[in-house]
């Protein structure tokens, strides 16, 4: 008998890691209900701590429902540089850890530790314990087999959990859990799946692929099919060949402020280019998208003679975009993206291919 040795995955998942920072930050705040976010009338929520969560507030709601169901709760604009600067401090233990680490966001990360000497709940102690010396926050951590179950692990025992999902109680497990907990089915096939009669992954697995495929398109139909009985072959570290690196907001206030719109996309750019720089990537063109008031989109780009991840370089050119853009209304949505992206790798054995 062939026996393969089941992969041994973590996910790390930081607890209501903005508001998490501002508790920390502030100790007064500690143990009330805060809500990252805008409060105005098109704010949204980016997170909450618990003690907001027990009202019903939640990521992506609008802050005047959140203001609704929990009207003592306290609003803070976020301080997003903050947050990244803690984010690197959680990332460099996580890393210290082992080489094959995926980031997920700020706050998330996969990790393979099939081939470390210490046992995954080892590791899992001691990445909670070094983050908390170095942070003073919680992180929750799932440990099982494969990604999709670690995320699952990870977010059962919330806030500072440790579990882990093993083999023999996937099925347990899994059977009674809401579809909307399956990574990789959202929002809109879960209410379409709940249409006809779907909740629970048990009532899932009475379908055939092709019957999934119908449902929720063939792209996605055979990896659901396999995920709900607790398989999951990706890999850690396999993100894709990202084809663009971008990040954009809605403002809490639409504007025609050139100064602070300018601010926002250097503030995003940084953002991009330290995406871009992990990748070891490259990219040639800059764009920039607005949003008016009314919902009129526009986007304006312009193309380097060569392909960079210096940020000096972007930068001058996202400016030059800039000036060209006529800000007629107000503004809604802004954001900045990279594209025409290459692998470093590539320029440099070009040139080598050239010389040699
Ligand atoms: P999450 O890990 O999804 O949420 P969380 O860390 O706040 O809470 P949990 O304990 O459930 O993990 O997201 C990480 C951060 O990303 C979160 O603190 C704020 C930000 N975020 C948004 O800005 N908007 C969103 O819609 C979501 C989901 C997160
Ligand atoms: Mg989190």
């Amino acid at each position: 008998m062939v026996t393969i040795m089941k992969r041994k995955i973590l996910h790390v998942d930081m607890d209501a890691f903005f508001a998490s920072v501002e508790q920390v930050d502030h100790p007064e705040l500690k143990g009330k209900p805060i809500i990252v976010g805008g409060s105005s009338e098109r704010g949204v929520v980016a997170t909450c701590s618990y003690e907001a969560r027990v009202f019903g507030v939640h990521s992506a709601m609008s802050s005047q429902v959140a203001k609704r169901l929990c009207p003592h709760a306290i609003f803070i604009r976020g301080n997003h540089h903050r947050y990244s600067e803690v984010s690197h401090q959680i990332f460099e233990i996580i890393e210290s850890m082992t080489t094959t680490v995926e980031k997920v966001s700020i706050d998330e990360a996969y990790l393979d530790v099939s081939d470390l000497y210490q046992s995954p709940h080892y590791i899992a102690k001691k990445i909670k314990s070094a983050v908390y010396e170095a942070t003073g926050l919680t992180v929750s951590v799932g440990i099982s087999y494969n990604k999709f179950l670690a995320k699952l692990a990870s977010d059962w025992q919330k806030p500072d959990g440790l579990f882990e999902i093993k083999e023999e109680d996937v099925e347990t497990l899994l059977d009674g859990l809401p579809i909307i907990k399956v990574h990789g089915l959202g929002k809109k096939s879960v209410a379409r799946l709940n249409r006809i009669g779907i909740y629970t992954v048990k009532d899932l697995k009475k379908y055939s692929v092709e019957d999934l495929s119908n449902f929720l398109g063939e792209q996605w139909a055979e990896e659901i099919y396999k995920r709900i009985r607790g398989i999951d072959p990706r890999p850690v570290g396999h993100v894709g060949s990202r084809k663009s690196f971008g990040r954009e907001t809605t403002l809490k206030v639409d504007t025609t402020d050139r100064d602070y719109l300018e601010g926002l996309l250097f503030e995003f750019l940084d953002e991009v280019v330290a995406q871009l720089k992990k990748k070891e990537r490259l990219a040639r063109t800059v764009t920039i998208k607005v949003k008016y008031e009314d919902f009129e989109s526009i986007t304006r780009s312009h193309s380097m003679e060569t392909y960079t991840d210096d940020k000096s370089r972007l930068a001058e050119t996202m400016q030059l975009v800039f000036s060209k853009m006529a800000l007629k209304r107000k503004v809604r949505l802004i954001g900045v993206s990279l594209s025409n992206v290459i692998e470093g790798d590539a320029v440099q054995m070009s040139l080598f291919d050239l010389y040699s």
